[in-house]
Order: C-alpha cells, then structure tokens, then sequence
C-alpha cells in the first residue's frame, strides 16, 4: 500500500521508508538527504539493489554512498572559480583540487524532512540553507531535494534551489548499485546503455579538459546495451536525450533493470575500486568493483569551460533538475 513513514532502524537512526503498492520499498536518511536502499519485492524474495554501508557510521566513514552531493558535485579545479570577476576559494581535499564541495559538502549535513503524500505518490521534501560564504560558496541557498515514489514503479528525485548572490548549483545523487543484491558480486557482469556520444575528457586526476572524447571505438561506447566487464569508469557521460531514456543497468540474470531518465546534461558513472573494497556494507564486504555509482548532473568543469554548459544560480533564477529511476523486475 502506497505509504511513507518515519521509523527508528537500528543501524541508520532515523529512516523514512516509501512503498509502493506493488510493495517496492525505498529507504531514505537525512543524513546527507540519503539514498539507503531500493528493496525490489522479487518472486525468490526481496532484492536490495542500493549499495550501502552496513550502517551510519559506515556512511560517515565512506562519505558519499547515495548521498545528496553539493552545492557542486565533482571537482572543482585547483579549489577556486569566478563569478562577474570576483574569485571564489574553497576547501583543498582531493589532490589540489574541491571534490564534491569539500569536507563540509551536502552529504554531510543533517537534513530537514517533511512527507508528502498525494494522488500517486508518496515522498519525502529535505530541505537545507547553505548559508552565504559557507566552504568559499557566496550566496544563501535554499536547498530542496525531494524523492517520491509512485505506483509505476519510478523513484523520482527532484533538486530546487534559489540563491540571492550568483553562485554555482551543481547537486547530484551519489547513488552506487548492485543489481545482485549483494556488494560483495564484483559488477562485470551487468549490463550497461548510456545514450552519449561523448564524455568530457579528463585528466590523470580526473578533473576535466575542456574538450570532448567521441565514444566510438573507445571504452566509453555503450551506445548498445552491453556488459561492462572489465572497463572502468569515472568519467562525465555527455547525454544526447534522444531515446525515451537515458541510460539503463541491468542486473546479470537480467530480472532487474534500472532505467534513468534526467534533464541534467550528463552522468557520471564511476565503478568502484580498491579504495572501497573491504567496506562492510549491507549485504556483504564490499568487493573491487563491487558497485557502479551512476551521478546525474552538470558536466564538471562547466564553472571553467563554457563548453560544458553553465552552473552559474543566479538571485533571478531558480534551479530545477529531476532524475526519475524507474525499476522493472520480473516476478514471474
Ligand atoms: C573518486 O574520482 C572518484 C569520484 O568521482 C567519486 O565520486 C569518489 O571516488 C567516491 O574520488
């Protein structure tokens, strides 16, 4: 039965659980308005396909598993940008460069949480103020991020925001998935599409260029559904939005598909590596390449190169983005 509900769990705290009528379940936090878990009701039983840390303290470690990132995700060159020729610093924390705002960034902030529902749907509103130079950010920034669920099956997670100084508003969700159910399952064989021609090139350290990279004939091309066996990813896949989605994982025994669609110009994809293996996660220590984080958003380095579109929020604005995920499993 479609319902949202604030439950005590005893190894996030606080958690609100959506569910749908077909009995699909997303768990959220407000720890860093946080993906927990998306609980698919297969016949054999339920699947989990949100890859976690076994609990908040866990998430506190690792830091960014399904969490809200901002106010701008990926890195942020040599820490600094300019907005009308005033130059802005921020915080040093990967490399000489800002990865995901710094160690003060949105997946480290306790979230406000109301819920919703209404016809349909089902859903939780967090919200936050990014207070005006907080992390080298000018501006005071409300902050929403609301996910919703409804009975086909999408979870939908919606970024508002306004400003009143122009500054940059680049939000995603960090979310990493194993459609096996169990982190400890490297993710080779899944099965992967992303509608982009291009990504944004990068550098050794992975910030970006300024220039694009065709897909064809390179490691990038998924332009056909295909397994991802060995090929690792942490690069900004520049979406065409043609087809009627953007990109899709399936599970390997193929009774899960993960189907994204977003109006944010790019997704970042980025298959986990030794750095997370061992994490004690919720169904098993994490193996290498034991998750495939998929981050929907600004291309990254669009605050330096034109190119890649603009981040800039300005007073007279405000920002909207929506990235719907919707889960078709067999239960047959
Ligand atoms: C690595 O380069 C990657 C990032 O893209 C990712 O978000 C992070 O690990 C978790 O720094």
């Amino acid at each position: 039965m479609l319902s949202v509900v604030q439950a005590q769990d005893q190894h996030f705290e606080t958690v609100y659980r959506l569910t749908n009528n077909n009995d699909l379940e997303v768990v959220l936090s407000p720890y860093g308005a946080r993906l927990l878990a998306i609980k698919v009701p297969l016949t054999e039983g339920v699947r989990d396909i949100v890859a976690s840390p076994v609990d908040l303290a866990g998430q506190k470690a690792a830091r960014y598993f399904g969490a809200t990132i901002g106010p701008v995700a990926g890195r942020i060159s040599q820490s600094y940008f300019e907005i009308d020729g005033e130059k802005f610093v921020t915080e040093t924390n990967n490399n000489e460069h800002t990865l995901h705002s710094g160690s003060n960034g949105f997946d480290n902030r306790v979230w406000l949480a109301e819920t919703y529902e209404k016809d349909g749907e089902v859903g939780v509103i967090f919200s936050l103020t990014h207070e005006d130079g907080e992390d080298g950010f000018p501006g005071k920034v409300q902050a929403k991020v609301t996910y919703s669920l409804d009975n086909a099956d999408n979870l939908t997670i919606r970024y508002d925001a306004t400003t009143d100084k122009p500054t940059l508003y680049n939000p995603t969700n960090h979310g990493y998935y194993n459609l096996t159910g169990s982190e400890s399952n490297p993710i080779n064989s899944h099965f992967l599409q992303v509608n982009a021609k291009e990504v944004a090139t990068t550098n050794p350290d992975v910030t970006t260029t300024g220039t694009k990279t065709a897909v064809e004939g390179t490691k990038f091309d998924f332009r056909e559904l295909k397994t991802i066996g060995e090929t690792q990813l942490d690069d900004p896949f520049m979406l065409t939005h043609e087809a009627d989605f953007d990109l899709v994982l399936v599970s390997p025994d193929e009774k899960v598909r993960l189907q994204i669609t977003t109006d944010a110009p790019g997704v970042v994809i980025y298959t986990t590596g030794t750095h997370e293996e061992g994490t004690l996660m919720k169904n098993g220590a994490m193996a290498v390449r034991g998750a495939i984080a998929i981050e929907t958003q600004g291309i990254p380095g669009a605050e330096k190169f034109a190119q890649y579109g603009d981040i800039t929020l300005r007073p007279e604005q405000a920002f909207h983005s929506a990235t719907t995920y919707h889960i078709d499993y067999l239960q047959v």
